[in-house]
């Protein structure tokens, strides 16, 4: 009988691993390589510490993890699929309608390992990103959040690896090697999205980043679980489970400094967060807008012949393809796109296929526009008159059309001159940065947190905010 899944195999999976002994003994030589890397380029801090941590051991709907104190090193990193669903079809593009492949069609094998490499390049960037923050955590509670989004990364980066060993061969294991030798903002051999080259060295932006840049993984995720390619479909879905959790960490960890900043304004007789050792609301504004538009790039061109290719190719859909649309082939109509003529903004159409970034990027946006309406609910709460906005999406970018002009965060065209003059209001400033930096002192003590950061709500499942969640001895 074949096990679903195999829990006792040095690599726990449920893609019948035991049945495939060349798949498994080259993913059993990469591992090695893979704890290398956790060691050298992962987590800094707390390797050798009890840590309460979900680990995935079934890819169901419920039940699908384990909660319990482990050491980060020790962590059961394992290759889940979703279940396969009986009939499911292509959902989008030329071949619409028709089944799913469960193997590599040669004729897209190009772009499918293009999606997979850029997708996995992200997991392990991340992780690289966060190394240093365990020294400065404000709490256990949050030493441990960031634990455990690091080793749920690193989990995907397994499950993209499985899809190049298990489906691309040769190829598949160089890119599995490169994988874990590019490095997040190195000179020579950096990560291949620019948000992920980007410094993440305190805690406001690690909730800046797992509030917005975890959010473009989920909704890329989303696309990509729309993808004919069954298996890459699959591995999408389980990571979606996981991605939720990181999403909320950031979006309650703002939430968390929102509160403790209005607080801390309405305690000081000026008015200033600041002199009361918390972050002030501007400051924050201007993390947000940094992060937003870094991870706005994240969708890539507005107007983009890759996306065309991906959609037509059936590779991947739009958000909830399959149940939002009822034109896939999405041939037939266009949509409205900005462009740039001569620093004026002129309307024009689109042909669909070739604004798929674009419609992914909106409905992020919009996510993420319910999400600052919730933090702004809670300034009010806090009887604080300031409000968070969103920049716009032309605001501060480096890719597609609205790269290389100027924009202020309502999206209207401004000269270099007027930019120079305003970025220091709109974005952080070094010195902001190095304000924020000396504010992040460690906060160890169970329950107690730093000044700068409200206590979250409850703790996790059962446990008390108080809960000793990272055993220190
Ligand atoms: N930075 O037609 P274009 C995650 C490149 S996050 C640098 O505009 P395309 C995670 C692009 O690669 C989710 N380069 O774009 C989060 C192309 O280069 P080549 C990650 C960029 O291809 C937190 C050129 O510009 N997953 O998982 O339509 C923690 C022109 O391309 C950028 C995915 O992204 C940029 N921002 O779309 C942990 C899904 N943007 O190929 C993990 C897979 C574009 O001409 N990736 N370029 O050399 C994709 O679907 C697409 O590659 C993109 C770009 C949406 C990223
Ligand atoms: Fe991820
Ligand atoms: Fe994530």
């Amino acid at each position: 009988m074949i096990l679903d899944v195999d829990r006792q195999e040095r690599i726990p999976n449920n893609v019948d691993l035991s049945s495939d002994w060349r798949l498994r003994r080259a993913l059993e030589s990469w591992q090695p390589k893979f704890l290398d890397w956790w060691k050298t380029q992962g987590p800094a801090h707390f390797g050798r510490n009890e840590i309460y941590l979900r680990t995935a051991v079934n890819p169901r709907a419920t039940d699908w993890a384990r909660y319990g104190h482990v050491r980060m090193p020790e962590y059961r990193w394992g290759i889940f699929l979703a279940p396969a669903e009986k009939g499911r079809t292509i959902s989008c593009g030329d071949d619409a309608g028709k089944p799913v492949w469960h193997e590599v069609p040669g004729d897209r094998r190009n772009l499918i390992r293009r999606l997979i490499v850029t997708q996995a390049d992200c997991e392990p960037a991340s992780v690289e990103q966060q190394r240093q923050l365990g020294a400065s955590a404000p709490s256990l509670y949050d030493l441990r959040s960031l634990c455990q989004i690091n080793v749920e990364e690193a989990r995907h980066l397994w499950s993209m690896v499985y899809l190049l060993h298990r489906y691309f061969g040769r190829d598949g294991r160089e890119e599995a090697h490169d994988l874990l030798a590019r490095q997040s903002g190195h000179e020579e051999t950096p990560r291949l999205l620019d948000a992920f080259n980007q410094p993440c060295a305190d805690w406001l932006s690690f909730f800046c980043f797992t509030c917005f840049t975890d959010r473009d993984a989920a909704f890329q995720l989303g696309a990509l679980a729309e993808s004919g390619f069954d298996p890459l479909s699959r591995t999408a879905r389980f990571m979606l489970q996981e991605e939720a959790y990181h999403l909320s960490v950031g979006e309650r960890g703002i939430e968390r400094i929102l509160r403790r900043s209005a607080q801390l304004t309405r305690l000081d007789p000026n008015g200033d967060a600041r002199a009361q050792g918390g972050i002030d609301l501007p400051t924050l504004q201007k993390y947000i807008n940094h992060w937003f538009a870094y991870c706005v790039d994240l969708f890539g061109s507005e107007v983009s012949s890759n996306a065309a290719l991906y959609f037509a190719a059936g590779l991947k859909g739009r958000w909830d393809e399959a149940l939002r649309y009822d034109d896939h082939v999405a041939v037939k109509t266009t949509v409205g796109v900005a462009h740039i003529e001569n620093d004026a903004i002129v309307g024009r159409e689109v042909p669909l296929r070739m604004a798929m970034n674009e419609l992914l990027r909106r409905d992020y946006a919009a996510d993420c526009r319910r999400v600052v309406g919730q933090w702004n609910d809670a300034l009010a709460h806090e009887g604080s008159d300031f409000r968070i906005k969103l920049p716009h999406l032309r605001f501060y970018r480096r890719q597609g059309l609205y790269s290389g002009h100027y924009f202020d965060p309502d999206g209207h065209v401004i000269s270099r001159c007027e930019w120079k003059r305003r970025r220091n209001d709109w974005l952080p400033t070094d010195a902001d940065r190095a304000f924020v930096q000396q504010l992040m002192v460690p906060c160890l003590e169970p329950g107690q947190m730093a000044n700068w950061i409200a206590a979250p709500s409850r703790g996790i499942g059962d446990a008390g905010i108080d809960f000793e969640y990272v055993r220190i001895p």
